[in-house]
């Protein structure tokens, strides 16, 4: 979009859409008025949709990014939650966390058998002193505070492809978000590609309620086939999810070893605080990635997006493909942007 263009829109008011999901390189960049709910990926719909019948009654940001996590925990055929695919050693164990604009902050990880590890987070949140519990001690947590305990076995879709990943077992554990083309998206389900591939195994979902109020999760599976007891960034704060009520909240996707090296999603909040705009803050922390190892960094996808308190939002990727999904008033059923990219 010509910046003509860009401050034509701006004075409209209107929401400065850089975006036609045919390219790669135009972006949503857009201030959305509150409430509104923001998810990573096309399927981020679907989470969406969960959280905004919350906020546009006028409910709690926490309220409505829980309600995101479990819609996706419950999906039978995507790619977080019990139905996802597993480790290497054919075990599906979750991590999870859920953090408010105001520090408070619960997560858990490596925990396995539960269906709803996002509420399980909450449930550290507010029930414990403490921010993270993992493996044994988040289940035996869970059953203690009434979670039932689900069965072990592996949806039939996993264990299709962790058959199949066993015929090599090739040890590179795989992100489905490489060069992902987007358009390619299955007919008949949202969450696989026409090859079969799932198009992610995280959500990340973020939001601004009415109040002004800020609120983040993130429940994923992990990356699927990898080392059994691998935590990525999703169950840590200021990798995976950071929140400030005076700043914004960001959550990433991605190869979780390199957000936790940059303490990604920190780094974002940090340079919204210093003033970027919330693509500016993501660019930085995407290049912080790229410049620590650009040879490696073309092997691999990370994307971030974020919201600043007044419902600017913004995102970028180290490739093409990583997307995300708004619903506000404006856009109540949801609509899907893709985020810029630097390789
Ligand atoms: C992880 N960040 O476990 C997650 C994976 C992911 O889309 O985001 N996949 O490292």
């Amino acid at each position: 979009m010509h910046r003509r263009e860009f401050f034509r829109l701006s004075a409209l008011g209107l929401p400065v859409l850089m975006a036609a999901r045919t390219d790669g390189r135009a972006v949503g960049s857009a201030k959305f008025k509150p409430p509104v709910v923001i998810s990573t990926w096309d399927s981020g719909l679907h989470a969406n949709a969960a959280a905004w019948p919350v906020l546009s009654k006028g409910g709690l940001a926490i309220d409505a990014v829980e309600a995101a996590g479990r819609a996706v925990e419950d999906e039978p055929s995507c790619c977080v939650g019990l139905a996802a695919y597993p480790d290497r050693d054919g075990k599906v164990t979750l991590d999870s966390c859920i953090m408010d604009g105001r520090g408070n902050c619960g997560a858990v990880s490596f925990v396995d058998r539960i269906k709803h590890p996002v509420s399980l987070a909450r449930k550290v949140m507010e029930a414990t002193p403490h921010v993270l519990l993992s493996g044994d001690g988040a289940r035996q947590f869970a059953v203690e505070n009434g979670f039932p305990l689900e069965s072990a076995e592996l949806s039939p879709d996993a264990e299709k492809e962790w058959k199949k990943w066993l015929e090599k077992s090739k040890y590179k554990p795989v992100v489905n978000i490489e060069n992902m083309k987007p358009g390619a998206m299955s007919q008949t389900s949202p969450y696989f590609f026409d090859d079969g591939r799932p198009n992610h195994d995280t959500m990340g979902t973020i939001t601004v309620d009415g109040r002004g109020k800020l609120a983040g999760m993130v429940t994923t599976s992990g990356m699927a086939f990898k080392i059994h007891g691998r935590v990525g960034d999703s169950p840590i704060i200021g990798a995976g999810l950071f929140v400030d009520d005076a700043v914004g909240a960001a959550t990433s996707s991605g190869v979780g070893e390199e957000v936790i090296r940059i303490c990604g999603t920190h780094t974002v909040i940090e340079q919204m605080r210093l003033g970027r705009t919330p693509e500016q803050a993501c660019l930085e922390a995407v290049n912080r990635i790229v410049k620590r190892d650009a040879a490696k960094a073309k092997e691999l996808q990370v994307g971030f997006v974020a919201v600043s308190t007044n419902g600017e939002v913004g995102a970028y990727a180290i490739q093409k493909g990583f997307t995300y999904s708004v619903t506000n008033s404006e856009f109540p059923m949801g609509k899907v942007f893709n985020s810029r990219y630097v390789l």
